[in-house]
């Protein structure tokens, strides 16, 4: 483990910290990472490369580990930028000890930092457009790693709650249980698709023209709503980042246990939600 990761995994007492009132006031005391260590860090978790903003963000969060103060997300970039990090919707332990602190701020701060300032990158210049409106052509267009990890992460931390787990209701229950059987099937046939995933990708719970629902799984960054990710007409209501990042830090190894976990965390009203949009024929806007 790099001395970076130990002082993550060692700092996590200092996350405990709403964002809300988290100190703007940033004095690094220790030594700043060099390029070497930023790029065992990229390597390592697969962090699109962006030098200078990686480097800067980088700096935040060695700061933050040093239980000093935290980064401002966003802040590093001009006022025009047409895609900004949105605050997490609950603290960074609030999912603990399921997904622990560390790993949310390295994932949300840093991670979901960097698809941003590259899809911004790729945008210069361009007319503004919504986030989801950019999905259908992002893979011939080459935003789906950028583009798709900024909106597969907006999703992915708004389905998930302090305050989850349980099973859904309703007309999503229903139409999971026409599905897969029951609630449990569903959970085996998930877990299965996501633990399948080969390397780094996504495994999810779509909902198609009909209103009926099923699992699919994306390498990388794509997902449902980019032509030619998967079938056509699919629209993603709940997801599960099975990157390294999402889960090394506390799991290693062992994507099976995080993806047990990760049904603790699942906010089924919200999906519930999200499933009245998309039988609707609504994709959830970011
Ligand atoms: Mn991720």
């Amino acid at each position: 483990m790099s001395r970076y990761l130990t002082l993550f995994a060692a700092s996590t007492s200092a996350l405990n910290i709403a964002p809300a009132v988290r100190s703007r006031v940033c004095t690094p005391r220790m030594a700043a990472p060099n390029d070497a260590d930023l790029a065992e860090l990229q390597a390592r978790f697969g962090v699109p490369t962006e030098p200078t903003t990686d480097r800067r963000t980088a700096l935040g969060l060695m700061a933050g580990a040093a239980g000093l103060a935290a980064i401002t997300p966003g802040a590093a970039y001009a006022d025009d930028a047409m895609f900004t990090l949105p605050p997490l919707p609950y603290a960074y332990d609030a999912l603990e000890p399921h997904i622990d602190a560390a790993t949310m701020k390295f994932h949300h701060d840093f991670h979901h930092q960097a698809y941003i300032n590259n899809l911004n990158k790729a945008m210069a210049g361009k007319d503004a457009a919504s986030l989801v409106s950019l999905m259908p052509g992002a893979k011939g267009a080459k935003l789906n790693n950028a583009g798709g990890g900024h909106y597969n992460h907006c999703l992915f931390w708004s389905q998930m709650s302090g305050k989850g787990g349980g099973e859904p209701t309703g007309a999503l229950a229903d139409k999971m249980n026409a599905a897969f059987g029951s609630y449990d099937e569903f959970k085996t046939a998930f877990s299965a698709a996501a633990a399948g995933v080969f390397g780094s990708g996504w495994a999810w719970l779509a909902v198609a023209g009909d209103g009926s629902v099923k699992i699919v799984t994306t390498p990388n960054q794509d997902n449902p709503l980019m032509d030619g990710a998967t079938e056509a007409g699919l629209i993603p209501i709940m997801g599960i980042d099975v990157w390294e990042h999402a889960y090394y830090l506390k799991y290693q190894n062992r994507r099976p246990e995080y993806i047990s976990a990760f049904y603790n965390v699942i906010d089924w009203g919200k999906v519930g939600e999200y499933y009245a949009s998309a039988a609707a024929g609504k994709p959830i806007e970011f």
